[in-house]
């Protein structure tokens, strides 16, 4: 029966290995299709023969253990019987913990780096602040609690103390504890019941501030972006309308709906400081509307009409110079995992000048074809 378990590890963790080499495998066949345009890179045989490294070195401390208890359990002999194992148990704690914690901290600068740059939505710098906030109530906690902890292996193996000490309620301690704690939790809920309603329905426009509404529909496994045309008003919709080549169900009955413009270019444009309204639904299944830079994000849910709203701070052109990054644009991503080509639903949003957008969605294609068009198109292919 001992015997059985130990082949069933062994066989689990080379399975572990092989899945790990397949998956690198496959990672590598996926980079290496996406830049055939470019000189193949040789083969990483240095990061496989590290992976494998890795895997035997816990491949020998676990049969190591396994060994000596077998051992044990076999013989009766057991190497460690000297060893006082509360002893070893307490100092691995204190050296393992510690080096957790102080990984822990060199990640938080070691990646430093790949945080989001400077929000670029007037909401997201009040979202900001809010985490910045709760961080710095949480990190030092983070990092007390630990310290404490270990104190207390230390401590209690030492013997200090050897039971815990029943105490009457004290009433006093409490209080101030339940004052203590709840003041900075409702600070952080009331301002984030406040903040957080900003990116939903929180925003109105001032005096001179455009406002633009515009549509944004997730299916498998694209994004599709509906814009207002003259009018400045998206028209009706229906699902049961949405048939052949009319892939988002407008309703073309409405005249709101006549110029409505459904660009076939895989890119968002939002002109700058307009306060944007995106409508956003779902054909198929659960997506994600996230942006990133903009700190918005809301769910594409299949029969429920969702919005959010952002006021875009910088146009592309301006964060590119903000971020030093000559290259720099901003994304929409799907922020479900939707489906097999989810990463297929990224899409470049462009925030330009008032004047450029303008320009830009003249230069789109309208949704509708006027009845009398089809009809023309349709004498004109017949007698083809
Ligand atoms: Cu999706």
């Amino acid at each position: 029966m001992a015997l059985m378990r130990y082949l069933v590890g062994i066989v689990g963790l080379v399975g572990l290995l092989w899945g790990q080499i397949g998956a690198d495998a496959k990672a590598r066949a996926v980079e290496l299709a996406l830049q055939a345009s470019q000189s193949t890179a040789p083969f990483d045989w240095t990061g496989l023969l590290w992976k494998v490294l890795w895997i035997e070195t816990i491949l020998i401390v676990f049969l190591s253990f396994r060994f000596v208890q077998l051992l044990v359990r076999y013989t009766g002999y057991d190497p460690f019987a000297s060893w006082n194992r509360d002893k070893v148990n307490m100092r691995l704690w204190l050296v393992i913990g510690a080096a957790g914690l102080l990984l822990a901290l060199w990640g938080t600068f070691k990646y430093a780096h790949l945080y989001l740059p400077e929000s670029a939505s007037v909401h997201g710098a009040y979202i900001d602040s809010l985490r910045n906030f709760i961080l710095g109530f949480t990190y030092p906690a983070f990092i007390l609690v630990h310290l404490l902890l270990f104190y207390m292996i230390w401590r209690y193996y030492n013997g200090r103390s050897t039971a815990a000490v029943y105490q009457e309620t004290h009433h006093g301690l409490e209080r101030t504890a339940l004052i203590a704690i709840s003041i900075p939790v409702l600070i952080i809920a009331g301002w984030g019941i406040y903040v957080w309603s900003l990116p939903v329905h929180g925003q109105k426009p001032t005096a001179d501030q455009r406002t633009v509404e515009i549509e944004v529909v997730a299916e498998q496994f694209q994004w599709r972006v509906r814009y207002p045309g003259a009018d400045g008003k998206l028209g009706r919709y229906h699902y049961t309308l949405i048939g052949g080549e009319n892939v988002l169900g407008i309703d073309f009955t409405d005249p709101k709906a006549q110029d409505d413009i459904l660009p076939a270019l895989k890119e968002i444009h939002v002109p700058v400081g307009s306060l944007v309204t995106v409508h956003i639904r779902s054909k198929d299944v659960l997506h994600s509307f996230y942006l990133p830079h903009f700190r918005t994000h809301v769910y594409a849910v299949p029969g429920q009409k969702n919005q959010v709203m952002f006021v875009p701070k910088y146009t592309t052109q301006e964060m590119r110079r903000r971020t030093g990054n000559p290259e720099f644009d901003y994304e929409l991503a799907c922020n479900q995992l939707c489906g097999g080509a989810h990463y297929n639903m990224r899409m470049r949003v462009v925030v330009e000048t008032w004047e450029e957008y303008q320009k830009w969605l003249s230069t789109q294609k309208p949704a509708y074809t006027p009845p009398a068009q089809v009809t023309e198109q349709k004498t004109h292919s017949q007698t083809l």
